[in-house]
């Protein structure tokens, strides 16, 4: 019999997954909050996926984390700022050499996961596929993309690969995962909290070129400082690029913040600036913004952290 997927948080990625996964008839089970959640999961009958218009619902068994059948496959799908805490309390029912795949933007997470469950093996993902939940246990399928998979202490790719074809979620696997997650976090840290702190569209920061420039001078010194060369190469034309193609949306973090929602930037932009510190590597622009942004954030009443 074939390995459950079990998927830790029922949110926009987790639930993209989770029916995907079950559509293809592979063993998924959904790991909510509490008793509550779990009853008004069951009170909805299962997740709903909105794709193309049309909706579907599939009754993808659920539990909490206090059920005690062993895991051995987990999909983490929180927050950066949930997931080493949520993993925790999942610890004692991971099987020996059970594999985690880790959903989180930015970085910072999945050393903190990995620190807390040694004996398991963590495989982290970078995603451009994109989501919304548009009720309770329901998603918006609204961006197709693609998932890297990769897991830098082991380049071998895990066969599991293959209830992932069979689900249609496009994927790769990638030896250089990391170089992946700087690359994005880069590009993170050059548009998102610009179009809070300006308030506007993505395209908007057309008419900021130059502290767009000023700061991807900075962070091609922090990856290339960080060993991570390939992640810097052409940084400021690929930050353009996605400016003008992403033109009419708005960011992730503008998103967070216009719903009031916690956003991520202490494994983004914080993240950037801690290694920096830690390098000795003096970015004042990138420093600059990470304090405009702090500001910000506490002004609306939102966490900084
Ligand atoms: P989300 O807020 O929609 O979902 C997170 C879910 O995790 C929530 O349902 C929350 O209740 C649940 N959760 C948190 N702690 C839990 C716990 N202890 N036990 C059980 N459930 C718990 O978030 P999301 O948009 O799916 O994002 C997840 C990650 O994927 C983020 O790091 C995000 O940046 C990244 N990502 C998201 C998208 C997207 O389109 N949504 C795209 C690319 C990357
Ligand atoms: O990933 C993004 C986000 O909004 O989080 C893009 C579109 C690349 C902007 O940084």
């Amino acid at each position: 019999m074939s390995t459950t997927w079990h998927i830790l948080g029922a949110g926009s990625l987790g639930t993209l997954w989770a029916t995907r996964l079950a559509r293809a008839g592979v063993a998924v089970r959904l790991i909510v909050r509490d008793e509550n959640r779990l009853n008004a999961y069951h009170a909805a009958g299962g997740l709903t996926l909105v794709e193309h218009g049309s909706a579907s619902t599939y009754a993808v068994p659920a539990e909490t984390p206090d059920s005690d059948a062993p895991i051995s496959r987990l999909l983490v799908a929180c927050k950066a700022y949930d997931a080493e805490h949520a993993v925790a309390q999942l610890a004692p029912r991971l099987t020996p050499g059970a594999e985690l795949i880790l959903l989180q933007n930015g970085l910072g997470s999945q050393d903190a996961v990995a620190a807390r469950v040694p004996q398991a093996r963590c495989i982290s993902a970078s995603s451009t596929e994109g989501a919304f939940r548009d009720g309770d246990w329901r998603v918006v399928f609204a961006g197709h993309g693609y998932t890297w998979l990769g897991d830098a202490g082991h380049p071998v790719a895990p066969i599991w690969l293959d209830d992932l074809n069979a689900a249609g979620i496009p994927h790769e696997w990638s030896t250089e995962i990391l170089t992946r997650l700087w690359r994005k976090l880069a590009l993170n840290c050059a548009i998102n909290p610009l179009t809070v702190l300006h308030g506007c569209r993505n395209g908007g920061l057309q008419d900021h070129h130059c502290e767009v420039a000023t700061l991807c001078v900075e962070l091609t010194e922090l990856l290339d400082r960080c060993g991570q060369p390939a992640a810097a190469e052409d940084l400021q034309q690929e930050v353009e690029r996605v400016i003008q193609a992403t033109a009419a949306n708005y960011s992730s973090m503008y998103q967070d913040v216009a719903h009031q929602r916690r956003t991520e930037i202490s494994y983004l932009l914080g993240h950037a600036c801690k290694v920096a510190a830690r390098h000795q590597l003096n970015l004042p622009h990138l420093n600059q913004l990470q304090q405009r942004l702090v500001t910000h954030l506490h002004s609306l009443g939102l966490p900084s952290d």
